[in-house]
């Protein structure tokens, strides 16, 4: 029999939408759900080769509990009874001797379906919430509070009707999402100009009708620049910074010394060229893009660099606008009722976080700063925490090895729910292993935007393995730790029907396409109706937030450390590649066989200096790790910075395919986890210098 399910894809954190086609209970198919807009069918590699993941052998299959030293990979299989009992017992052990806020849960994100694994740390009476997006986004979503009062998710996008976008090392072509590559190239199809800004040339730079080759970690001083010219000359959108900019005369005064003169000298950008982007914006606005990017926990500044990405965007009128920044409407704002929250249900824990006792100086939001965390595990400052779990995460896959040793020193209990054989969990304590997207429904998202929708992940198939939804996970863990009444549902259908109560939507709604809209058209507010959701309504440059914080309003630049290059020292960057994510992917047998591999790109000229050709062995030094990729000699990278593909060198045995191949970028990152980026406390993983020679 053939069926075809509507689901969410789970191959990447981007989430396309898709529909999946099962033959007598085997998946055969996958594409992009062709009622979507910018899917229309389409799906990225990484997408298709879900089924690799679904039938694979080299998965976690059972539960598990480590019976050898940890790191030592030695576990035994056991059931889930035992497992939710074994954490259960560990947990009140520790939270006897701690208090409850020693648990902590580490997630790869909030994301459409993160509600879940919330309830586990609330559950247990602790505030200690973390997620991955310090080293991601959090500084683009923590400019849009301070700024907007937005966050990172409520802020589309409107490619297909802008002008202009500018990109900043954000390779949109290659570290896809797969509906925003094509929307912008829809955008480029219909005479859109593309501003790339980035150290290389990357795929995306090759598609720009403007590559810019910056000097690493100076994006910063090129806005300031921006702003300059826009000020100085007024080719900024009067009417619109009139009505809601608070802070120009601040801005004004700030801005003064940060001449395009000056930022040629910082960016190595020619002056004319800075002068000529802003004039041309000018041209363009109001329907032009700059983009804050996604991964921005670059360099000490991202956070100020963010909100200078967002105040261009401000003062060139370009949000809440057609062909530009588009904010996301609420349930309510059209009309219609959100979803039930599982989570509000289970009372909020009084005691505070591990950030919010260490004082001001910095922003945070509804998840912790993962910076803290570490250092909480491994100082037991301001308090110990004891007991983590990591969900869908491998943090451990890309810190040195120094860092994981000191944060497993720290802890009594580290559980892992994955669906393969990280990292993390190699030195876990107990394994829980996942059923695949392909496997499990999850709860009910909320798609945000204009047109806000509900969405639903719906299982194509039975697991294969002795492998459970996140839902049932969670739900065991609660239950034998006394907190069972916190998901009392018995099936993904009730915890469907408590979602849906009082929106008027059931759950057969989502059969035709796998969504539901709670409106028919696109919302968007005109220049009268619009008030930003800042305390004031307005754009706040003056930020109310960044005053309660005691976090300065501007950041004068500092000019980036330069490598000694005649040393063989260099700035690493690294980056995602279009056939795997992260590290997760390296294993899948299609991905594998594409790329298994990454290589380290170099300046041609520094290479010619250093001896080293194309294909040469090198060696790659930071601290008191080594390790040996092969060069990549080429033009097109800034002579300061190596740059290598990120993930790779799985050091996990049981994953044979990837075992050992390529070079993890995570080992070279001396001393990384120790730096908070200004303001926002999140990481700066770009700040790194290693040593480079021939192998
Ligand atoms: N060194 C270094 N560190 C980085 C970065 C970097 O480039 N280099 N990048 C940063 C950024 S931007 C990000 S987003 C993060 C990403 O880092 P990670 O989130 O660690 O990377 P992923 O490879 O996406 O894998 C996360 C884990 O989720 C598991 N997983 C996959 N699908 C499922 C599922 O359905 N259920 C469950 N329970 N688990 C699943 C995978 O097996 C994997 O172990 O790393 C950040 N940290
Ligand atoms: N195929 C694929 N797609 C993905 C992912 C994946 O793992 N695989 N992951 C998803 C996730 S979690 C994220 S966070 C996004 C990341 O999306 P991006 O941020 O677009 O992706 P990266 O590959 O990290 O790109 C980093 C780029 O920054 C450049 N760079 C380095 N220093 C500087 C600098 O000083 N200035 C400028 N302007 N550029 C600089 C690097 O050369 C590199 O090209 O991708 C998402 N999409
Ligand atoms: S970008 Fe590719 S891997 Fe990521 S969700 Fe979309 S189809 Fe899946
Ligand atoms: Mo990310």
């Amino acid at each position: 029999m053939k069926t075809s399910v509507f689901s969410v894809c789970g191959m990447c954190s981007a989430r396309c939408p898709i529909r999946v086609e099962v033959h007598d209970g085997r998946v055969t198919w996958i594409e992009g759900n062709p009622y979507v807009p910018g899917m229309e069918g389409s799906l990225c590699a990484r997408g298709s080769a879900g089924v690799a993941l679904l039938y694979d052998f080299e998965r976690l299959q059972y539960p598990m509990i480590r019976t050898g030293p940890r790191g030592s990979g030695q576990f035994k299989r056991v059931s889930w009874d035992e497992a939710f009992n074994y954490i259960a017992e560990s947990v009140k052990k520790a939270q006897a001797q701690y208090g409850n806020k020693t648990v902590a849960l580490l997630d790869r994100g909030a994301g459409l379906f993160g509600e879940m694994q919330r309830l586990i740390v609330r559950g247990l009476g602790s505030p200690n919430y973390f997620n991955h997006d310090d080293l991601c986004r959090k500084n683009v979503d923590l400019a849009y509070q301070s700024l907007l009062g937005y966050a990172r998710p409520e802020v589309g996008y409107d490619w297909a009707n802008t002008r202009h976008i500018v990109l900043y090392g954000r390779n949109a072509f290659e570290a896809l999402g797969v509906r925003e590559a094509n929307n912008i190239m829809k955008a480029l199809e219909n005479g859109a100009n593309l501003t790339y800004i980035d150290v290389r040339v990357s795929k995306t730079a090759t598609k720009a009708t403007k590559y810019l080759q910056i000097r690493p970690g100076t994006d910063y001083a090129l806005n300031l620049a921006l702003i300059h010219v826009i000020l100085k000359e007024s080719l900024f959108d009067r009417d619109f910074v009139d009505r809601f900019i608070i802070g120009l005369p601040e801005l004004e005064n700030f801005i003064k010394p940060y001449t395009p003169e000056w930022a040629e000298k910082q960016t190595g950008i020619p002056e004319y060229e800075i002068i000529s982007l802003a004039r041309q914006l000018s041209t363009d606005k109001p329907r032009v893009i700059l983009y804050p990017g996604w991964f921005a926990a670059r360099y000490m500044d991202a956070f100020y660099f963010a909100q200078s990405v967002i105040i261009l965007n401000a003062l060139l009128g370009s949000i809440e606008q057609k062909g530009g920044l588009i904010l996301a409407k609420t349930p309510k704002e059209v009309g219609a009722k959100g979803l039930n929250s599982l989570l509000e249900k289970i009372p909020a824990p009084q005691e505070k976080r591990v950030e919010a006792e260490e004082g001001k100086g910095f922003l945070y939001d509804g998840a912790g700063h993962i910076l803290h965390l570490y250092r909480a595990i491994k100082k037991g400052e301001p308090y110990p925490v004891k007991a983590l779990f990591v969900v869908r995460y491998d943090p451990f896959a890309g810190i040195p090895h120094k860092d994981i040793e000191e944060i497993l020193n720290g802890l009594d209990l580290l559980v892992t729910i994955d669906v393969n054989y990280s990292t993390t969990s190699w030195y876990a304590d107990v394994v829980l292993p996942n059923s695949t997207y392909l496997e499990r429904s999850d709860i009910l998202g909320m798609q945000r935007g204009a047109k806000p929708a509900f969405i639903m992940r719906k299982q194509a198939v039975k697991p294969i393995y002795d492998t459970k939804a996140r839902w049932e996970i969670v739900k065991g863990i609660l239950a034998a730790s006394g907190a069972g009444e916190y998901m009392p549902y018995e099936t993904i259908e009730d915890i469907w029907n408590y979602q849906l109560e009082g929106t008027g939507v059931k759950i057969e709604d989502f059969d035709k396409t796998g969504q539901v809209a709670l409106c028919k058209d696109a919302k968007m507010y005109s220049r009268d109706e619009l008030k930003f959701k800042t305390p004031s309504g307005k754009v706040e440059i003056l930020s109310t937030k960044m005053a309660e914080r005691e976090v300065p309003y501007f950041l004068e630049p500092i000019t980036p450390a330069k490598p000694n290059i005649e040393e063989g020292e260099f700035r690493l960057v690294f980056g995602r590649m279009a056939v795997h994510t992260h590290v997760r992917t390296l294993n899948n047998k299609y991905l594998n066989e594409i790329i298994p591999e990454n290589e380290l790109w170099i300046n041609d000229k520094i290479a010619a200096q250093m001896g080293i050709k194309n294909g040469d062995w090198v060696e790659v030094s930071s601290g008191d790790f080594s390790g040996k990729i092969k060069a990549k000699v080429t033009p097109f990278i800034h002579p300061e910075t190596v740059f290598m593909y990120r993930g790779f060198e799985n050091e996990v045995p049981w994953k044979t395919r990837s075992y050992g191949k390529g070079l993890n970028e995570g080992r070279l990152l001396k001393g990384a986890f120790d730096r908070m980026a200004y303001g926002s406390h999140t990481g700066a993983l770009f700040e790194n210098f290693v040593k480079v020679k021939k192998a």
